[in-house]
């Protein structure tokens, strides 16, 4: 309990301007995990489905400025072939949209789609543009800007695939053989448009594909989306992040999470949340989220699962922020093998409705299970260490049966002079056996080896 009260005293202390967000929210966007930079935290696809959203908790409605992408396609993963990646992007700024692959590690091309849905509402991909070298000496690749504004850009949700030169997105259609969404000769330096059959179908597969490497994706004209849906989770750990969800109004009905029947809250929502994944944590998660602004009301969900099959483990519980906002905290003990998903947002009533934004602050902290008696992590019982707790559960629990100090707060020198009184000792030294050099006699070089030694 002591931990937890400290933690509340540190997340009282932590200001909201204090707080940064470790570029979570752009400018710069790392495939991720962790080696190509922070922001995704799964290798991007080649597919719609499999396309890496380029979306974050902290950025606000109207997205925040994103200017490069960082990843890399490669053969070596284990689990799958990585050679092409997808992300989803949102291009707000169409005239003066542009992005170039100068600095990437190997001769790429790029490719622009734009999202459609089908009839049945699924989002599909349409070829916009695409470009292999960006001139006749280098291989990085270049749409728009200098290249010259694309050709019938709209503002919206797309997507920008990048491959080795060569490759080639195809649809599923014209089989045995594919239909190519574009026709280009690899290593041309041509800004190349669909055909305008081709211009009508729909990404499905890759094909030429080949081993790429590490690749930036310089951008203009485009945003890190919020995360508004559980897909475009990613993943925070401990820490204090900024938030800027202002002007998160839109309270569509569709977009609510009721906290009736989650949280026993009453004819209550959010209205339009945002999505973030909880870093493993194998101890007790501290969670808080705290509007800066003072008359907003704000709120969350912890699920366990996954997307589509989530089941509501924590509410927030109301406390009032340091800042003068109407926030929330939760505490719960997490299982580090499951994925807990976080649904946060404005909390709106009946009868009013009104939905009044914010940004603000996560303040997340995982204090993780002490090792316990008889766990080797927690050290020698005849040594000191800094931690409670000794690596022998029958030497530990008689040491601390008579002074719990040792158990609650440091294996200091008082208990490991105290396990030399209850426990049997360590083994001697020097070694038991005294056939030093191994020959299975004890002799007179077994005693030269001892003397050698002496003092060491
Ligand atoms: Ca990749
Ligand atoms: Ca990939
Ligand atoms: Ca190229």
């Amino acid at each position: 309990m002591n931990t937890l009260l400290r933690l509340i005293v540190l997340l009282l202390i932590a200001a909201p301007c204090a707080a940064g967000d470790g570029e979570l929210a752009g400018p710069i966007w790392g495939e991720g995990p962790e080696s190509n930079g922070a922001g995704g935290t799964k290798d991007a696809g080649a597919t719609i489905e499999t396309s890496q959203q380029v979306a974050s908790p902290l950025a606000p409605s109207s997205g925040s400025t994103l200017t490069r992408i960082s990843g890399r396609t490669s053969t070596t993963s284990l689990l799958q072939a990585d050679l092409v990646d997808l992300y989803e992007i949102n291009i707000t700024n169409p005239a003066n949209f542009s992005a170039s692959t100068s600095g990437s590690g190997f001769d790429t091309a790029i490719f622009l789609f734009r999202r459609v849905l089908d009839n049945n509402g699924v989002p599909q991909a349409q070829p916009v543009v695409m470009n292999d070298n960006v001139s006749d000496v280098d291989t990085w690749s270049q749409i728009g800007g200098s290249t010259g504004a694309i050709v019938g850009l709209s503002a919206g949700i797309h997507y920008i695939g990048i491959t080795k030169t060569g490759g080639l997105p195809i649809a599923c259609r014209g089989e045995p053989s594919y239909a190519p969404l574009y026709t280009y000769t690899p290593g041309s330096k041509i800004v190349v448009y669909p055909s305008a059959s081709q211009a009508s179908w729909t990404l499905c597969d890759w094909v030429n594909i080949g081993e790429g490497g590490d690749y930036q994706i310089n951008l203009t004209g485009a945003v890190v989306s919020r995360s508004a849906t559980c897909a475009s989770a990613i993943v925070l750990g401990s820490g204090t992040y900024a938030f800027g969800n202002v002007g998160v109004a839109t309270d569509a009905e569709s977009r609510r999470i009721g906290l009736g029947a989650n949280c026993g809250y009453g004819n209550s929502w959010l209205a339009s949340p945002n999505w973030f994944r909880l870093d493993s944590c194998d101890g007790t998660v501290q969670l808080s989220i705290c509007p800066s602004t003072t008359t907003a009301e704000y709120n969350f969900v912890v699920y366990q699962g996954s997307c589509g099959d989530l089941e509501p483990v924590a509410c927030g519980e109301p406390v009032a922020c340091s800042g003068g906002g109407n926030g929330a905290t939760a505490t719960f003990v997490a299982d580090p093998c499951r994925d807990y998903l976080v649904a946060f947002g404005p909390w709106t009533a009946s009868p009013s409705g009104a939905v009044i934004t914010s940004a603000g602050t996560i303040f997340i902290a995982c204090a993780p299970n002490a090792p316990s008696c008889g766990d080797a992590a927690t050290g020698s019982c005849f040594t000191t260490h800094g931690t409670p707790n000794c690596d022998s559960a029958s030497c530990c629990g008689a040491v601390c049966a008579v002074d719990p100090f040792c158990c609650n707060t440091q294996w200091d020198a008082i208990c490991v002079q105290e396990a030399y009184l209850l426990c049997a000792p360590p083994p001697p030294c020097p070694p038991n056996d005294p056939d030093l050099d191994g020959n299975g006699v004890i002799d007179g070089a077994d005693l030269a080896i001892l003397l050698s030694q002496w003092g060491t």
